[in-house]
């Protein structure tokens, strides 16, 4: 049995979609991160990063338990438990996990601070929006360029479209139209109709508050509390005010 902690936001979808793709047992451990549980230190031991998502795989290597986070890494983990959605020789599997690599460090950074300055900041600021938004523009390319040449980012379908799947449904938010990426828009379609994306997300989906974070949902993500729970206590330059 896996415990997946979890809240429905983009990175949170990515695992119980690739749960769900697999067909591995698990249950859900809600940890709402608008009202701070993230912070809670039953939860900083599984992820001292305070983000969702994470899991505790009971019957780890060894049939030992085995906690996890960072996205790309619990999608490595359970490719390799469930023998799916990541092949086995190495050319194939490096294409992947180039892929994967792609999208944490450069589609979700991007896109977060994207949606971030155009919809959560508390004034705009024109040069922080159009550096993340030209960065998204200019990663839509790449996408859409590589889609041109084959049906799946990394081959076949694998946790590398996974990865990067629930950043383009949010697209909305870093005003997106997919007309403009017609590649892009194909291999979202083709995603969407999967059963088991559709059953992924549909994991707590009446918690889903994207973009519109009440007062105490912005402290909880950007204020105080970043610095000062979890038994921490660091300097931060309030800009918010
Ligand atoms: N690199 C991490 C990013 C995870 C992440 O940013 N999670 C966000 C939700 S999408 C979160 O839990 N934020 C709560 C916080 O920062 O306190 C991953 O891919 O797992």
């Amino acid at each position: 049995m896996i415990d997946l902690y979890f809240w429905p936001t983009p990175n949170g979808h990515k695992i119980p979609v690739m749960l769900e793709e697999c067909g591995l047992e698990y249950r859900v451990k809600a940890v709402n991160m608008l009202r701070g549980e993230q912070f809670r230190p039953a939860f900083l031991r599984i992820n001292p990063n305070n983000k969702i998502p994470a899991i505790v795989d009971h019957d780890g290597p060894g049939g030992e338990p085995m906690a996890l986070f960072e996205s790309g890494a619990i999608l490595q983990y359970l490719a390799d438990k469930s023998g799916k959605l990541m092949p086995r020789a190495r050319r194939a599997r490096y294409q992947v996990i180039q892929w994967l690599t792609f999208q944490v460090a450069n589609v979700g950074p991007m896109f977060g601070q994207c949606g971030h300055f155009l919809g959560y900041a508390p004034r705009q600021i024109r040069y922080a929006i159009d550096r993340y938004r030209n960065e998204t523009l200019r990663l839509y390319g790449v996408m859409d360029r590589q889609l041109a040449k084959q049906e799946f980012l990394a081959g076949g379908y694998s946790i590398a479209d996974i990865a990067t799947w629930p950043w383009v449904r949010v697209r909305w938010l870093h005003r997106i139209e997919l007309g403009d990426f017609p590649h892009v828009e194909r291999w979202y379609r083709q995603i969407e109709a999967r059963p088991a994306v559709q059953r992924g997300l549909a994991v707590l989906a009446r918690e889903e508050k994207i973009g519109n974070p009440d007062a105490k949902a912005c402290e909880a993500l950007f204020g105080r509390s970043q610095l000062t729970q979890g038994g921490r206590k660091n300097r931060r330059v309030d800009s918010r005010r």
